[in-house]
């Protein structure tokens, strides 16, 4: 039987590119995220080896009744990539937007956390699972401007951790990624459209790509049961951290 992975946000960026790459690997993958048309396309494309499900993890009861739904040839999920996350803005913190905070606060601190919540349950009573929760090199430190999305990073880490303490007990293993400048449509959503700042982002730099991080997420899945990759920081060549960047400009 195929393993099952459940990828939030697989509609673009890292969560497509995860989407694709474990389907090439032979999983069956159900695809969430709030772009209907862009689910639609991906289940043209793959057919029976995937189910999607169209809910915005802010809703935590669109969420719970997608997932109660799952038929129960698809109800056991293997691995779970707990994706969906976004940035919005890039202003000092005393400077910054209400909606923009409660958006990032919402989707990737509560977001992640409510899906978690309803995946793990059936992950520990098989003994089987495994929850790979991206974070950002923007949790490891903050960086200007970055305040908000750096703190719900920094949160996603504490709680990859605690999930990680938590679930010792069982074989369900926890993994955090941490990539650093990837060229997505993240910038775009962070400037909210201004596509012309977004590509001064990755100036200069060859940024990675979801492909890169979709490769890290498999290898961690696909390691030895007894294997357990608790942190991956996947960063651009010439950048060392989350403000450290050396452009050839
Ligand atoms: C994305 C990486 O450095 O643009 O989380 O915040 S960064």
């Amino acid at each position: 039987m195929k393993q099952i992975a459940l990828i939030t946000g697989a509609t673009s960026g890292i969560g497509e590119a995860c989407a694709r790459r474990f389907l090439a690997a032979g999983y069956r993958v159900i695809a969430t995220g709030r772009n209907s048309a862009r689910l639609e396309a991906l289940k043209a494309e793959f057919a029976d080896n995937v189910l999607t499900l169209a809910f915005d993890v802010r809703d935590r009861e669109a969420t719970r009744a997608a997932l109660a739904a799952l038929p129960a040839d698809w109800a056991e999920v293997d691995v779970l990539v707990n994706n969906a996350g976004l940035a919005l803005g890039l202003e000092p913190e005393y400077e910054g937007d209400f909606a923009d905070w409660d958006a990032m606060i919402d989707t990737n601190i509560k977001g992640l956390l409510t899906v978690t919540r309803l995946v793990v349950p059936s992950m520990v009573a098989r003994n089987r699972g495994h929850v790979i929760n991206v974070g950002s090199v923007a949790g490891d430190a903050a960086y200007a401007n970055g305040n908000v999305y750096c703190a719900t990073k920094a949160a996603v880490k504490a709680l990859t951790d605690g999930l990680r303490i938590d679930v010792a007990h069982t074989a369900v293993r926890v993994t955090l990624l941490k990539p650093g400048l990837v060229e997505t449509n993240f910038s775009n959503i962070r400037f909210h459209g201004d596509d012309a700042r977004a590509d001064r982002v990755y100036e200069g730099i060859t940024p990675l790509t979801g492909d890169d991080i979709a490769d890290a997420t498999l290898y961690a899945a696909q390691a030895p049961a007894h294997v357990q990759i608790a942190e991956m920081l996947i960063l651009a060549t010439h950048q060392a951290n989350g403000s450290t960047i050396v452009r050839n400009t």
